[in-house]
């Protein structure tokens, strides 16, 4: 079995996920530091900001990370293009098919890992040069799919013969090992992240993570919108109930208009997007990045 650790030289087969609006250099540089692959949220930035960030990563860390490029955002173009010149160790895309870009990328020498949520979309990154994949599962926070962790691993697993990463619903070792009996070589985390001493965000929003039980996420724009796993709070309930009511795309899509914003920097719980994975009711204490890997990673 492929040694993803030894592939990226990172002492735990553990990536961050993206994390839109969180994940700045320092953060990133923190995850790698502390033995993980960091990776650098191009959601949520403009193409000047990530590359200030490139910049900010490389001058706090000297072990590999990556960048991970938000394919909805309109700049993921410009974004990519800075990704392949500023030659960053690893590229992870999510939010669609990052086909066009992956020439330029490994041209550059970058090691390009797409989020995917089907094994139809594995196997066309396979052919189109990708180094490895990450199979995410519907359990994550943010923007998520329709399979299961438990159902998409294997079938990704068996589609492809480049590494699998495994994505949603892991944050403890024994996730982790099931992960790895899916037929993963390594995995993404994003949800126990947001509990890190290190990671920017607002106290308000750490102490809902705290306060979360398994039951408390959902998943709005599931009916016809964009599917984005958050806490239930007001704002989310609001949406829940104007899409069951037939509101259109344009309505919600205005009405969640920087909700994450609202809820990463100003900590608005209650009318804040508070992007969170099922695993949110196993994160109960604020600890330092390395803790959390370290006894992630068993
Ligand atoms: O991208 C994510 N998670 C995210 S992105 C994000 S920022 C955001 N903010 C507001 C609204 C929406 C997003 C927050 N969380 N995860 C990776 C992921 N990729 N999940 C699902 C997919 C995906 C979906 C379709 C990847 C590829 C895909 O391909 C479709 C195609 O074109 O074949």
């Amino acid at each position: 079995m492929t040694d993803i650790r030894e592939r990226l030289e990172i002492k735990y087969p553990v990536f961050q996920g993206g994390m839109a609006n969180i994940a700045d250099g320092r953060f990133a540089a923190a995850v790698s530091n502390a033995g993980g692959l960091g990776i650098i949220a191009g959601g949520g930035m403009d193409p000047a900001g990530l590359e200030e960030n490139i910049r900010l990563c490389r001058s706090l860390t000297g072990k590999p990370f990556g960048v991970n490029i938000m394919l909805m955002h309109p700049a993921a173009g410009e974004m990519a293009a800075i990704a392949a010149r500023e030659r960053v160790p690893v590229v992870t895309t999510g939010a669609g098919n990052p086909a066009k870009y992956m020439d330029s990328w490994k041209a550059a020498g970058c090691m390009v890992f797409p989020v995917v949520p089907s094994a139809a979309l594995a196997r066309r990154m396979e052919k189109a040069g990708a180094d490895g994949v990450i199979a995410e599962g519907t359990e994550s926070g943010g923007h998520v799919g329709e399979l299961t962790t438990m159902a998409l691993v294997p079938q990704v697993a068996d589609s492809v013969t480049i590494p699998v990463i495994a994505a949603g619903g892991i944050a403890c070792a024994r996730q982790l090992r099931a992960a790895f009996a899916l037929g993963a070589v390594g995995v993404q985390v994003g949800t126990c992240l947001l509990v890190a001493e290190e990671c920017p965000i607002h106290q308000n929003y750490k102490e809902a993570i705290l306060r979360a039980k398994d039951t408390d996420t959902v998943v709005t724009g599931r009916i016809g919108g964009t599917p984005v796993r958050v806490l239930k709070n007001r704002m989310a309930r609001e949406y829940v109930k104007r899409e069951r009511a037939g509101a259109d795309k344009m309505e919600l899509e205005t009405f969640t208009l920087g909700g994450l914003r609202r809820a990463v920097l100003e900590g608005d719980t209650e009318n804040g997007s508070l992007m969170a994975g099922q695993v949110a009711g196993m994160c109960s204490a604020i600890r330092p990045v390395a803790e959390i890997l370290a006894e992630l990673a068993g």
